[in-house]
């Protein structure tokens, strides 16, 4: 019998943050040595905002470098490139049909981002859900690792696969979104009621993977606590701190108890300096090694070829199926 599959992506639209990689790659982590997994950079989602050409393509392999520096094994799970594997663009056209304009107009993050880049509001940017749903469905994904901002995005593509099934006869599995309980939303250090965000002008409100210590423990300093100086984990109440106690659970593997209790009666002051730390001791050898990674171009274009061509296979025996379920010729 053959192992689930897992399927997530990011896009390589911006510096990662650490709300990115609490949320989703710490997450994939645990799941490569039990399931089949497959993770894509999304360059294909990232266009429909505007990129820099060469922008792009660097963050392309940075992202790659960074997956493989924070521990994905590329021997045990397939990385690629979405724009390497045709299917992508095909099966979404396909899952186009099956997709009503009124519930992408009616998605939050299309309306977010409609609101943001309101001078090209494209239609890849309103088919952006439809992309998602073709990639996760060409493998046969069973779970989706993601953070709680993409919920909405995989409960649309159950509702695409259900409805393609009923239609057309079992062809997909129907995913379920995998979200954590700890971590699946950071949140800005600066308002902490919103999410931190790689997109947000602030430079303040979030962390990136690419910060050095100095900058970490200045981001950490100012950060906005909560009246009060108890430290407490109480997201209604306390929000900032709490936030604080999550990133620094995640980051020593601690629950937010624990870390609660670690710092019962300890001032913000420690408080902030101890979870920078926590944060800075975890990136440093993530940097180093994805600096690294990113030096050997033949290594890490060895893998992304073989990723490609992994992907590319399972992409297509789906999709000569969804070709035949519809009635596409496919030649005799
Ligand atoms: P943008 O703000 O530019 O839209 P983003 O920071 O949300 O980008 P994505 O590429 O959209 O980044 O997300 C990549 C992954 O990181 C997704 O699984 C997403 O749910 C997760 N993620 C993003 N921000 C957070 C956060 N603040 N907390 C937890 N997970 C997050
Ligand atoms: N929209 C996702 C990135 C993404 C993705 C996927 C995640 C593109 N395709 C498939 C999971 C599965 C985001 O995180 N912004």
């Amino acid at each position: 019998m053959g192992k689930g599959t897992v399927y997530s992506a990011i896009q390589p639209s911006g510096n990662l943050t650490i709300g990115n990689y609490v949320g989703s790659i710490r997450n994939w982590l645990t799941m490569q040595a039990e399931y089949d997994c497959f993770f894509a950079m999304a360059n294909m989602h990232a266009i429909t905002v505007r990129q820099e050409p060469a922008e792009l393509r660097r963050r392309t392999l940075e992202l790659a470098a960074l997956y493989i520096a924070c521990g994905i094994d590329p021997e045990k799970c397939t990385l690629y490139v979405q724009s390497q594997v045709p299917q992508h663009a095909e099966l979404a056209w396909v899952l186009n049909t099956v997709t009503y304009v009124g519930e992408m107009e009616r998605m939050t993050q299309f309306k977010d981002k409609s609101q943001k880049h309101a001078d090209n509001i494209n239609m890849g940017l309103m088919d952006y859900p439809v992309l998602m749903a073709a990639d996760i469905l060409l493998y046969q994904a069973e779970f989706v690792p993601v953070g709680q901002d993409q919920t909405q995005h995989v409960e649309i593509t159950r509702d695409i696969a259900v409805r393609f099934n009923n239609r057309f006869g079992e062809t997909f599995t129907v995913p379920k979104a995998l979200i954590l309980k700890q971590g699946a939303k950071i949140a800005s250090l600066q308002e902490p009621t919103k999410k931190m965000s790689k997109s947000d002008e602030n430079p303040n409100a979030s962390v990136y993977l690419t910060d050095d210590r100095e900058t970490i423990m200045r981001k950490f300093k100012r950060a906005v606590t909560d009246s009060g100086n108890e430290i407490r984990f109480a997201p209604d109440e306390k929000p900032g701190v709490s936030n604080l106690l999550t990133i620094y659970a995640s980051f020593t593997g601690k629950t937010a108890e624990e870390a609660e209790k670690e710092f019962a009666g300890k001032g913000y002051g420690e408080f902030k300096l101890a979870v920078g730390e926590a944060v800075a001791d975890k990136l440093a050898p993530v940097q180093a090694e994805q600096a690294r990674i990113l030096r050997d171009k033949a290594y890490l274009g060895g893998v992304l070829a073989s990723g490609a061509e992994r992907a590319y296979k399972t992409a297509r025996k789906t999709l000569s199926k969804v070709y035949r379920k519809i009635g596409f010729y496919q030649g005799e």
